[in-house]
């Protein structure tokens, strides 16, 4: 039967079939490179780019062993920051240099898994040096691939710390000289010198031999983490023709015979580490480490008793900071993990820490959450004009809107979407207190949603607010919130733009 992902051309040019040239892509792979307008079936990489070869043979690797499922593909920052637009697996793509923590993080919380940290040498051994180090020596089971290419690529140029002794790079213009710059750093042997790592291996894309060497390195390598043997990392020593100057000939004889004399290629650590195990901590539970387990005589909530009406709540809430847009965030997710919800918090605020702009994004939901970012918010609160407009566009269809104001804006509409006008800053400022305004919002929240229970909001507002006074503030804000949605439909204060209420 024809192999659907072998594609034959036949050069017109050429008579009788005197010659074929034949490519295969990996099933692994993408059909269709999507970030390109056009030239769709073409990769983001320079011609002759080290960074394809090892693309393909990841692909080819996690295809043979069967993996393509279970695996969780970690990128970086650099020119292989795309790679998740190839890989048709897990993806994650984390900020520079951090890859082996993310997938620290990854493989920990998901053990079954296949997890690569796939970085270049700027990423690695620049930014990134701590974390490799710390990830290796802790014996972590995910897999590194290390793209030694003796330069930032993706910059312009700049000198990585793996740039050879003379090799003239943007920040050293005549040539990489030991008593200013230092010497290339060996991550191999490096990492090398630690107990914890089962496989160190260095190959290079110098030519077909060592190319196949290097395909039997990061199968190996793949396999070490299926069998749970531990931590297993390749370096590459890849061409980077274009930030070279050089044709992709000429730069793969440079990796020959410039690179590979100062990084050896070599097995450098092949055994299964012998790791001491036993004298575990005892497991504990999340609100027991965090102290957030409930108080004997507080509200029980160790059980939820609120029936969740819902799969998932997106929430943003947003205004001025100091109108406590962020700490209202941080209160409904502390409502939701006592009520056994998966929770996200996400804040974002600029430099000033008063009167800026601020707003967070909330998801409650039954099930894990994949992003906690929220583009199509469920529910909306707006602490001021500003945020109204501004988020306004982004609520779901059929979503609501809560804004704090006595009334909406004379030309503001929101077609689809429930927009309810809610004095709170003049209901919490009557109550004793305007910094309150944000708790007359939850207890409104709470009312319209009924996402979560109100004896909830109560427990968390008296485990959180530690002065007496200002917590009978806060009760009795909630409460006026709760009451003022239940009134105000009766007495039709609702802003009704759209004709909704
Ligand atoms: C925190 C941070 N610092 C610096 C940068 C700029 N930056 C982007 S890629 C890069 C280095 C990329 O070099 P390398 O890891 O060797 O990968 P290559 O592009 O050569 O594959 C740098 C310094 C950044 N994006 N983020
Ligand atoms: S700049 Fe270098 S590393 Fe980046 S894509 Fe081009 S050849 Fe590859």
């Amino acid at each position: 039967m024809a192999n659907e992902n072998v594609v034959t051309a036949v050069d017109p040019e050429l008579s009788n079939n005197e010659y074929e040239l034949v490519h295969s892509k990996s099933p692994l792979f993408f059909d269709l490179y999507e970030r390109k307008s056009e030239l769709k079936h073409q990769t983001h990489y320079c011609p002759g780019c080290g960074h394809g070869v090892v693309h393909k043979l990841i692909a080819e690797a996690l295809q043979e062993l069967g993996l393509q499922d279970k695996t969780i593909f970690v990128s970086p920052v650099g020119c292989s920051v795309f790679a998740y637009y190839y890989f048709d697996v897990g993806n994650v793509q984390v900020a520079h240099g951090r890859a082996p923590a993310s997938a620290t993080g990854i493989k920990r919380s998901c053990p079954n898994k296949i997890v690569i940290s796939y970085q270049g040498d700027g990423d690695l051994a620049a930014i990134g040096t701590a974390e490799i180090v710390h990830a290796a020596n802790r014996g972590e089971k995910i897999t590194v691939f290390f793209v030694n290419n003796a330069i930032y690529g993706m910059t312009g140029g700049q000198m990585a710390p793996t740039t050879l002794v003379g090799q003239k790079s943007t920040t050293s213009p005549w040539g990489r000289r030991p008593a200013n710059e230092g010497f290339p750093l060996h991550m191999a042997e490096l990492l090398a010198t630690l107990e914890a790592p089962a496989y160190i291996e260095r190959v290079a894309l110098s030519d077909n031999k060592n190319i196949m060497k290097a395909r039997r390195a990061i199968r190996k390598a793949l396999e070490i983490q299926r069998d749970g043997s531990g931590f297993s990392f390749v370096e590459i020593l890849s061409p980077c023709p274009t930030i070279w100057g050089k044709d992709p000939v000429e730069a793969r004889r440079w990796v020959s015979e410039k690179m590979i004399p100062t990084f050896p290629l070599n097995v450098f650590r092949d055994r299964k580490p012998e790791i001491p195990t036993g004298n575990e901590p005892p497991q504990r539970t999340v609100s027991d480490v965090l102290d957030i387990a409930p108080k004997a005589g507080a509200h029980d909530t160790s059980k939820p008793n609120h029936a969740h009406h819902f799969k998932d709540v997106k929430i943003k809430i947003a205004g001025f900071g100091g109108q406590g847009v962020l700490l209202l965030g941080q209160l409904l997710i502390e409502m939701g993990m006592r009520e056994e919800l998966e929770v996200s918090w996400l804040p974002s605020y600029g430099p000033e820490m008063r009167s800026g702009s601020a707003h967070c994004h909330v998801c409650l939901s039954k099930e894990r959450i994949g992003s906690p970012l929220v583009s199509h918010a469920d529910v909306l609160v707006a602490m001021n004009e500003f945020s109204l407009r501004k988020f306004a566009p982004e609520v779901a269809n059929g979503g609501v809107i809560l804004y704090n104001g006595a009334s909406l804006p004379a030309d503001f509409a929101a077609p689809g979407v429930q927009v309810i006008a809610i004095p709170a800053a003049e209901i919490a400022d009557k109550l004793g207190s305007t910094k309150a305004a944000n708790i007359v919002m939850m207890g409104a929240l709470l009312e319209e949603t009924e996402c979560l229970a109100s004896a909830t909001a109560l427990s968390v507002l008296e485990d959180k607010v530690k002065k007496l006074d200002l917590l009978e503030i806060d009760r009795n804000a909630l409460t006026a919130g709760r009451l003022f949605i239940d009134e105000q439909a009766h007495v039709g204060a609702v802003g009704q733009p759209d004709g909704f209420a």
